[in-house]
């Protein structure tokens, strides 16, 4: 017996873990070294559109302050960061007759080569909303599958003789329902499109979200193809989407609401996931809710598709309890609460109304995808947004309590999704390294693992953070002596 085998078990030595950021929450510096303008903003600007009616002109600053930001992963002493490319930096009209941005392209150069320089792999998401606004305005940016496929893919490919060198994991589309359903369905993230005319004078809920997503996907799969065909031989890496979803249960074990709970499921990650992972076409529950508003895949469409992903990029943060019913579409037409039956509470709730704190779902959701996709899993996106954290001041907000109990049971269910249940999981990362833009929420929900004080920029960790750093230091098996 030697004490190795006594030793409790690990991950192993290869799981990649870290934080992550998207570039338009954390950049500022918008009118810099020639980037050109995002969707994001001159929506962020328009009255109403934030919660607290600021922008991402400023953010964390991180333009600047990226080599603080590097230190700081460092000093965690993380394995990876996500980040995302601002295309507009890149391309600042977005096309692909447009200039390219040699100003841009040595930033994010600048910040791998200071990654790689630490030991720290660079995950790179290539689309996480800042769509360039000339591309929206030249021609619907996400609504014309024949241009915004060209372009994203020369965009991914400027990106890839750029960066591939060294970059090893791609990420295509960050949370392609997020785009589709709430840009052009809620209407509450840019570009804002949707039916209720009070938010906006443009737009079509009924069909438009349906025509973005299905754009989405085959404007992502050119881009995997791209990549395969051209690139992954020689630079070695791997290329995948990321999805959101969210754990859905039923309300109660009535047959209606057991259905829910799988259409909840369907409506979220199905959509997206069935044609990647398993190459079918839209679910059955969206095609019979949708009918001919849900786009077709043609033959070739769908065998591009089929595959277009080399893992699972699972972003997700929290449980619903499912009901049938309602006529939201987006949902399925299902109703979700945090109440049970009984009137208790799932969890601790969060500072957005959107999430509660319950461990047990993220393991179950690992184990759904696992069954149901065949494909290694990566967490690209996990994290908690701690309630009033924003009037707290520093020293309070610092000891967040209630995100580490969060993260205290996603890894332990992580450990046993692994360990115990047999599923395929490579990496894990928390949003977020940094408080940052939360969209439409403004600056006023904070999901950092890193205070930031706005007026002075001033990054301070947070208990969480040192948690996520001690669970992943101690759980993660030590690299074999080579
Ligand atoms: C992620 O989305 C994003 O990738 C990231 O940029 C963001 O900062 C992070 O989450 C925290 O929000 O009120 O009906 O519109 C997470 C998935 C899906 C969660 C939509 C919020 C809002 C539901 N999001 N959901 S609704």
């Amino acid at each position: 017996m030697t004490l190795n085998s006594d030793a409790k078990k690990q991950l192993p030595h290869d799981f990649i873990w870290g934080f992550a950021t998207a570039s338009f929450q954390i950049e500022g510096s918008t009118d810099v070294d020639g980037r050109g303008k995002s969707i994001w903003d001159d929506f962020s600007k328009l009255p109403g559109k934030t919660l607290d009616g600021k922008d991402g002109d400023v953010a964390t600053d991180s333009y600047q302050r990226w080599k603080e930001d590097i230190e700081l992963l460092a000093e965690y002493g993380v394995k990876s960061y996500r980040f995302s490319i601002a295309w507009p930096r890149i391309i600042p009209l977005g096309g692909r007759n447009d200039p390219v941005n040699a100003k841009g392209i040595k930033f994010y150069s600048n910040l791998i080569d200071g990654l790689l320089a630490k030991g720290i792999i660079p995950f790179v998401t290539l689309y996480h909303w800042d769509l360039p606004q000339a591309l929206h305005e030249r021609y619907g940016g996400w609504l014309n599958k024949e241009e915004i496929t060209q372009d994203f893919v020369h965009f991914a490919k400027v990106c890839f003789e750029a960066f591939g060198d060294r970059v090893q994991n791609w990420l295509t589309i960050n949370e392609p329902w997020c785009v589709s359903a709430i840009g052009y369905g809620y209407g509450r993230f840019a570009p804002g499109r949707t039916s209720e005319r009070s938010r906006s004078a443009e737009g079509d809920s009924s069909t438009e979200p349906y025509i973005v997503a299905h754009n989405e996907l085959v404007a992502h799969a050119h881009v995997v193809k791209l990549y395969r065909d051209q690139y992954k031989r020689q630079q070695g890496g791997q290329i995948g989407i990321t999805l959101n979803g969210d754990w859905c249960m039923p309300y109660d074990d009535s047959p209606e609401n057991i259905a829910a709970a799988q259409r909840s499921l369907d409506f979220h990650i199905g959509w997206y996931a069935d044609p990647v992972y398993l190459g079918t076409d839209y679910p059955e529950s969206m095609r019979k809710l949708l009918r001919d508003r849900l786009p077709r895949f043609t033959d070739e469409e769908l065998a591009l598709v089929k595959g277009s992903s080399d893992f699972y990029g699972m972003n997700t943060y929290t449980t619903k309890l499912c009901m049938d019913g309602g006529n939201d579409e987006f949902q399925g037409n299902v109703k979700t609460t945090f109440t049970r039956p009984d009137g208790t509470q799932l969890g601790n709730q969060a500072h957005c109304s959107w999430l509660q704190d319950y461990a047990p779902g993220f393991r179950a959701l690992l184990n759904y995808l696992w069954k149901r996709y065949q494909s290694p899993i990566y967490v690209t996106e996990n994290g908690f947004a701690v309630k009033d954290e924003h009037t707290k001041s520093v020293e309070d907000a610092i000891k967040d309590t209630e995100r580490v109990h969060y993260f205290k049971g996603v890894t332990a269910s992580l450990r046993a999704a692994i360990l115990e249940d047999g599923c395929d999981i490579r990496a894990y990362f928390g949003w977020s390294l940094l408080d940052n833009f939360e969209w439409a929420d403004g600056y006023t929900t904070r999901f950092g693992c890193t205070y930031v004080d706005y007026e002075t920029q001033k990054r301070y960790p947070k208990d969480s953070a040192k948690f996520l750093v001690k669970f992943f230091k101690e759980n993660v098996a030590a690299a074999p002596a080579s």
